[in-house]
């Protein structure tokens, strides 16, 4: 018997002893261990434990019922199981860019997870404006071979259908349905949080537009109906921890098989809240032209070499002969991009308008320019949930950028 054996949410004076009893040769024996909860995510409380003396940390992330954005919301808390399963699965697909999971407690739904240690949370890294120019090749890489290779593409078919069977995460991915693809165009649940000087262009641009609408609603179907691979499902630059030479991508709580585009499309959309935001903020004008541009640039080469590298692990890795055509692969590309910018549009809005924003948006303390970004951001939203066909490669995203937004570079 432990104290360990029936679940309770922890406190910090709980989890050096939940360490040494789950992970008893991770420290020393007489290690002095020190605890601090650094979670500022909306579901789960995280825990750093260090040894004061050498300093080795791990991390210890718990799932509650209630989540912390809102006491209401209650979910299930299996999606820790999820998270460390896709984890384990992602570190063989996509090596050394996935934090190391040491163990999952399914009774106290914890896991004991790599400190990355060296690294800035994203966002938090792009609100300072600073640059990091291997990110699009390193999130391509990521994307490419924890998309493609989970995909039918690559998997056995019945590999794929048992993998299926693990990542079935209800509670999570609705609320993506209410937070995406439903409240953001009606406010139907009073969950909004709309700034008051823009209240009647969202009623006008968002609530009131029936082909909006109609769009919306494919891409809703699309994301409830097309298992086509494992996806992390909440993409965006809050679940990528980054230094200049390496990423980790984690908290993939949400992950279910669904479709592709769904994850490039939240690392773009997220891409232009940093511009909005260096423009709003940063005083360093040079600085904020140099961020702007490289942000441009990155989601230019996100699109471009997500499109490059696919193709060729396509052409070297597709194992069901019906599939092995460019025909196919080009058909089947362009449904990735075209998905790819109605998330990105869907993303845009959810987090100008929605229950869940972004401090990068939301943490811009001048009215006016935080309304003037908000209104672009959700004229870029719509244009490419509405012709997000035409969005075949990165520059198509940078036009339709520079036609919308103009900034006070
Ligand atoms: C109720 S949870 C709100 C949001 O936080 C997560 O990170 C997801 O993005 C979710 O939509
Ligand atoms: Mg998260």
């Amino acid at each position: 018997m432990s104290d360990f054996d029936n679940y309770f949410l922890m406190k910090c004076e709980n989890v050096p002893d939940y360490i040494r009893y789950k992970l008893p040769d991770y420290f020393s024996a007489n290690a002095v261990l020190s605890c601090r909860e650094i979670g500022d995510g909306n579901l789960n409380y995280i825990f750093r434990v260090t040894d004061e003396n050498t300093h080795k940390t791990i991390i210890v992330k718990q799932a509650a019922e209630e989540l912390r954005i809102s006491k209401e919301m209650k979910i299930s808390t299996d999606r820790g199981r999820i998270e460390s399963e896709i984890l384990t699965l992602q570190a063989k697909l996509a090596p050394g860019y996935v934090p190391k999971v040491f163990i999952y407690d399914s009774v106290m739904c914890v896991i004991c997870m790599e400190d990355m240690i060296g690294h800035t949370m994203m966002r938090t890294a792009l609100m300072e404006h600073d640059i990091f120019p291997k990110f699009a090749g390193q999130i391509t890489d990521y994307l490419v071979n924890t998309l493609l290779f989970t995909s039918d593409i690559v998997m056995p078919h019945k590999e794929k259908e048992l993998l299926s069977t693990r990542f079935v995460n209800p509670d999570l991915c609705e609320i993506t349905h209410d937070l995406v693809y439903t409240e953001p165009y009606n406010n139907c649940k009073n969950r909004n949080i709309v700034s008051p000087g823009i209240s009647g262009f969202v009623q006008h641009e968002l609530y009131n537009d029936r082909s909006l609408h109609f769009e919306v609603a494919k891409l809703k179907n699309a994301f409830l109906t097309n298992a086509q691979c494992l996806i992390h499902g909440d993409l965006h630059t809050g679940s990528v921890f980054i230094n200049k030479d390496h990423i980790y991508v984690f908290d993939p709580e949400f992950a279910f098989f669904g479709p592709a585009g769904y994850d490039i499309g939240n690392i773009i959309a997220n891409l232009f809240f940093a511009i909005f935001n260096a423009d709003a903020t940063e005083t360093d004008r040079e600085k904020c032209k140099e961020f702007c541009e490289y942000i441009l640039n990155t989601i230019s080469d996100v699109t471009d070499l997500f499109i490059i590298k696919f193709t060729d692990a396509y052409k070297k890795n597709v194992s069901d002969m019906v599939f092995d055509t460019n025909e196919y692969m080009d058909h089947y590309l362009s449904d990735i991009l075209s998905d790819t910018a109605g998330v990105t549009g869907l993303e845009i809005i959810r987090r100008t308008v929605g229950m869940a924003g972004v401090k990068d948006i939301r943490s811009i303390s001048d009215t006016a320019k935080r309304e003037y970004a908000e209104k672009c951001l959700i004229k870029l939203g719509k244009y490419l949930i509405m012709n997000r066909k035409d969005f075949k490669s990165g520059k198509d995203y940078v036009v339709l950028f520079n036609s919308i937004a103009e900034l006070s570079l």
